[in-house]
């Protein structure tokens, strides 16, 4: 319904209640001061005949009263009076008398306080012969005290009248006023609609903008803008794919060469046990996500190569071409020395950024050794990124906390260069980051950045407040911006997802039979309920708090035990640090704790895998399984959430997904929860494992729909659409600024 016709539903229904309310109150005063009246006028013609009645009640003769009260009953309003003794005899009646109300009736409501205390007059409003009467009970005394008491009953029609005549007058008044009201609105409505309208029209067509329309008109235009790039990227719009990747960069980039740097490799090349070289593909969501980008795109990816076998694979300039059966793009491998690997990766970046990022309960150590050695290790990234851009301005995406100083150290020998910083972890809250010694100087180097992503708006808002606090710096909330010296950092949430449909599918077998060899596999029989969790093994990933909500759903759930098995893929991860250890050590001891509680015979409850699985063993296992659970405790968005549900092309199986992964804020299908909460876990694991095939087809299909529309190739064109907008600004303002500079030469030639 349009907003005005609702406006003025909701006026006149206002105004109607607001009338009759009106009423009500008017009613209940009117009658109130009617019945004042009408007990004044009785106490008057009782008072006027007060010597004659007195002489009548003295005289003891009913005939005497008779005669005085009929010249009270004279007064048309007055309907009837009876004189009545003391004791409630009926002494003389004029005119009407109610049957229940006679002399003996009112008598103890007149000398109702008992013997001794004077009298009291009595009113009381009765209902009679279709209209209403009020009645008084009025003593009468002389000096030698109390002689009787009369009932006058007064005809109250005559207020009723009155009554309806208000209640009219009242109704039309307010008919008339909510008119009144009505018609003004709709004129008003329509004529700042109409104006607002053709100012908003004059200014989209490129009039003069006012600041009341200037945000509204930035956001049309961005929409529009977004809309146009989208479509014309490839004529044709629909699905986002390699293709349409690659036809956006060469439509906004013009083909120019990407520069991908980032700590982790997308290949690692290592000895296998008989000393030949194999190529491993790390897990790490980064590289999950981004390898597919690569692929589409081409051009350099900069990189720690960590793998024992890397050296010797690389040509002269450190270089190897990858995929290895492919070649499409080349990895640009930075050596680092295993004290500079110490200081900056495990120390700097995992004891400190990381759990400074993450609300896990781990506290950050920062030594300024490790600082040291990540200041080095930027400048040594930032060189290699300057010795491959081969131009002035290349387009550079920096990945994660890992390289937080990069972007500045780039752009102050390439100031051209436009550099996209994106960070894959959660962003802390401004007070959380403050406790970082090397706060200012993070910052500072992240905003050499033209744009920096994060998963979430919330990330974004929390980084924009840490700006705010702790650097001298302009925010352009409007624009979502950063202003520093005259330069500007676009800050905006760009959602990472995986390449749809995902290659690792490729070759795999159906989901029934995936189901069949890993419960062969795992030595299972074939009506086993499996549960899967797919981790690098890290404190983040909420993996004690996954085996133990496993144990209490066995707890409370005994109909699953020997029926129930939850299989943890969890790959080694940031083993030289000692929380790391720990948590191996604790997760460990879990599953053997809960395995000795509830295994009985051959069956065991938790089958802990501890080992890196190649993605086609890894995908196997998501179709393999009834149900996935990821319990993270804090996650920027989670990868794993998203491969199950892309993993799933048979419907079926159910998401159980802790809500403080990026991932739930869109996957909204899945089954939420909080991981600290065992019972609530326990609850929706047992759910999804009693959860009818077609709720699991409707939840899983909206999903799938979700992440094939918004994939990792729709993430990097808004992201490169977005860089090459910005490139040509900066180009447009960069040419206006040479011949600023060329006519002032002149000028003072
Ligand atoms: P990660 O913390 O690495 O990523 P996630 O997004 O879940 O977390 O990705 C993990 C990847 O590693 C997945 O592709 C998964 O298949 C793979 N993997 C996990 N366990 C494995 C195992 N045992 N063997 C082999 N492969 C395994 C960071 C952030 C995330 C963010 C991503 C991308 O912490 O929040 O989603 O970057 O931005």
């Amino acid at each position: 319904m349009r907003q005005p016709i609702k406006f003025l539903i909701l006026l006149v229904s206002g105004l109607g209640l607001l009338t009759w309310g009106a009423f009500l109150v008017v009613q209940e005063t009117t009658r109130g001061w009617v019945e004042r009246d009408l007990a004044l006028r009785a106490r008057l013609a009782a008072n006027g005949a007060s010597s004659a009645i007195s002489a009548g009640f003295r005289s003891g003769k009913p005939a005497d009263l008779r005669t005085v009260l009929l010249d009270v009953v004279r007064d048309e309003r007055i309907l009837g009076v009876s004189g009545c003794a003391a004791d409630g005899r009926t002494v003389a009646t004029v005119g009407i008398a109610p049957a229940h109300f006679g002399c003996a009736e009112v008598a103890p409501f007149v000398f109702h306080a008992g013997a001794g205390s004077p009298p009291m007059e009595w009113l009381h409003v009765e209902a009679l012969r279709g209209g209403k009467v009020h009645m008084s009970g009025l003593p009468v005394s002389d000096e030698s005290g109390f002689l009787g008491f009369v009932i006058l009953v007064q005809d109250m029609g005559f207020a009723e009248r009155r009554e309806a005549q208000s209640r009219d007058f009242l109704l039309t008044a307010f008919f008339l006023l909510a008119l009144c009201a009505s018609l003004v609105t709709i004129v008003a409505v329509r004529l700042s609609w109409r104006g607002w309208t053709r100012q908003l029209q004059r200014m989209l067509k490129g009039g003069e903008e006012t600041d009341e329309f200037r945000p509204l008109l930035r956001d049309v235009r961005e929409l529009v803008d977004d809309i146009m790039t989208e479509r014309e990227a490839d004529g044709e719009g629909g699905a986002w794919n390699a293709d349409r990747l690659r036809r956006t960069l060469g439509r906004n980039l013009h083909g120019e060469k990407i520069v991908i740097v980032s700590n982790r490799e997308p290949y690692i090349h290592e000895h296998d046990a008989e000393g030949r070289i194999q190529v491993r593909h790390p897990a790490s969501g980064l590289v999950t996500a981004l390898e597919p980008v690569m692929r589409a795109c081409s051009g350099v990816w900069i990189a720690h190569g960590s793998g024992a076998a890397d050296r010797a694979v690389v040509d002269a300039h450190d270089r190897v071409m990858v995929p290895p059966d492919e070649k499409i793009y080349a990895i640009r491998r930075v050596w680092l020395s295993e004290q500079e690997e110490q200081g900056y990766y495990y120390g700097f970046s995992n004891e400190g950024l990381w759990p400074l990022c993450h609300v896990a309960h781990t506290r950050p150590v920062f030594r300024s050794a490790d600082w040291n050695h990540y200041r080095e290790v930027n400048q040594r990234f930032a060189d290699a990124v300057c010795a491959e851009a081969g131009i002035e301005d290349p387009i550079v995406l920096i990945q994660d906390y890992h390289l937080a100083l990069a972007p500045r150290m780039i752009r102050q020998k390439l100031p051209r260069a436009t550099v996209i910083g994106f960070w894959h972890i959660p962003w802390p809250s401004a007070e959380r980051f403050g406790i970082c010694p090397f706060r200012v100087e993070l910052l500072d180097g992240m905003l050499g950045a033209s744009m920096l992503g994060f998963h979430t708006q919330a990330h974004c808002n929390n980084f924009m407040d840490s700006v705010d606090r702790y650097l001298e710096s302009r925010i352009d909330r409007e624009s979502h911006a950063v202003i520093q010296h005259g330069r500007s950092t676009l800050i905006r949430p760009y959602p990472i997802s995986l390449e749809w449909p995902v290659r690792w599918l490729e070759g795999l077998p159906p989901a029934p039979e995936c189901r069949r060899s890993v419960l062969e596999e795992l030595g299972l029989p074939p009506d086993t309920l499996l549960g899967v969790g797919v981790d690098r093994l890290d404190y983040t990933k909420g993996i004690e708090e996954r085996l133990l909500a496993v144990e209490r759903l066995l707890e409370l759930r005994p109909e699953f035990i020997g029926r129930f098995v939850f299989v943890q893929l969890a790959a080694p991860s940031r083993t030289a640090i000692d929380r790391y250890r720990d948590l191996n050590e604790s997760v460990a001891a879990i599953a053997k704790r809960v395995n000795v509680r509830f295994g009985v015979g051959a069956y065991v409850p938790i089958v802990l895998r501890r080992a890196h699985h190649e993605p086609p063993v890894v995908f196997r296992y998501y179709r393999a399984a009834d149900v996935c659970y990821v319990s993270s405790l804090d996650d920027g968005m989670n990868l794993v959430a998203k491969e199950f549900v892309a993993a799933r092309d048979d419907e079926r199986g159910v998401l159980v997904l802790s809500q403080f992964t990026g991932a739930a804020r869109e996957l909204t299908e899945a089954l939420v929860v909080n991981p600290y909460d065992l019972d609530e876990a326990a609850g929706a694991i047992a759910a999804a494992l009693s959860m009818p095939d077609e709720e699991q087809k409707a939840r899983l299909r909206s999903m799938r729909a979700f992440v094939a529309e918004f994939n990792i190739y729709r993430w990097a064109g808004r992201m490169l659409r977005d860089a090459g907008r910005l490139r040509r600004r900066d180009r447009l303002s960069g040419r206006l600024s040479d011949r600023f500079r060329a006519a002032f030469r002149e000028a003072e030639a």
